[in-house]
């Protein structure tokens, strides 16, 4: 399906992922902090997100299907307070986390697979934060994304994600 010219690049794996120890939490301004584990996800109804993805660094992988649960419905879950309006999605490997307002983390998919097959933890199996909308920067699709934190206040410290990817472009 994919051109091996064209798809997405193989990284190493940092240190802290290990799908073994995979969970999805939600947490924050909410009503009832949740976690997932893969069979509970794989209960709920899962949307298809077709793209291609571009890095920063020059590469784009062409025509991904990804499959997974919108991000709104493990959130709604979780029953957000009135105060709620932006997100930290946060990756297993240490300090990765991307912030976000809310109502544009909604419009994402935790896609749990790519092209009809598991998401491989290469890429960031078992979950993988998918945003669809053209303008949203390589770095905000987070790999292993363990744990969603809703915040009232915008993240600052703790949003490392842009930083951390444009180093490795240097
Ligand atoms: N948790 C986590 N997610 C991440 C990154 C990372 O270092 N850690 N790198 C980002 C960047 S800059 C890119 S280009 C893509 C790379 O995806 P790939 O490894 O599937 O090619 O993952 C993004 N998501
Ligand atoms: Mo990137």
């Amino acid at each position: 399906m994919r051109e091996s010219d064209s798809s997405l690049q193989t990284f190493e794996l940092p240190s802290g992922v290990d799908p073994e120890a995979w969970s999805l939490t939600v947490t924050g301004v909410v009503e009832q902090a949740i976690e997932f584990d893969t069979s509970k996800l794989y209960e709920l109804e899962f949307s298809t997100v077709d793209d291609d993805f571009t890095c920063l660094e020059g590469w784009t992988a062409k025509g991904l299907e990804w499959r997974g649960v919108p991000i709104e419905a493990l959130i709604s879950r979780a029953q957000p307070t009135s105060e709620a309006a932006y997100g930290l999605v946060h990756g297993m490997d240490d300090n990765y986390a991307c912030g976000f307002e809310l109502d544009r983390l909604f419009d994402g998919l935790l896609a749990l697979k790519l092209d009809s097959d598991p998401l491989p933890v290469e890429h960031g199996g078992p979950a993988r934060l998918v945003l669809p909308d053209d303008k949203s920067d390589c770095y905000e699709s987070v790999k292993w994304a363990t744990w969603l934190e809703v915040l009232d206040q915008p993240p600052t410290e703790h949003d490392t994600a842009a930083d951390i990817a444009l180093n490795r472009i240097e």
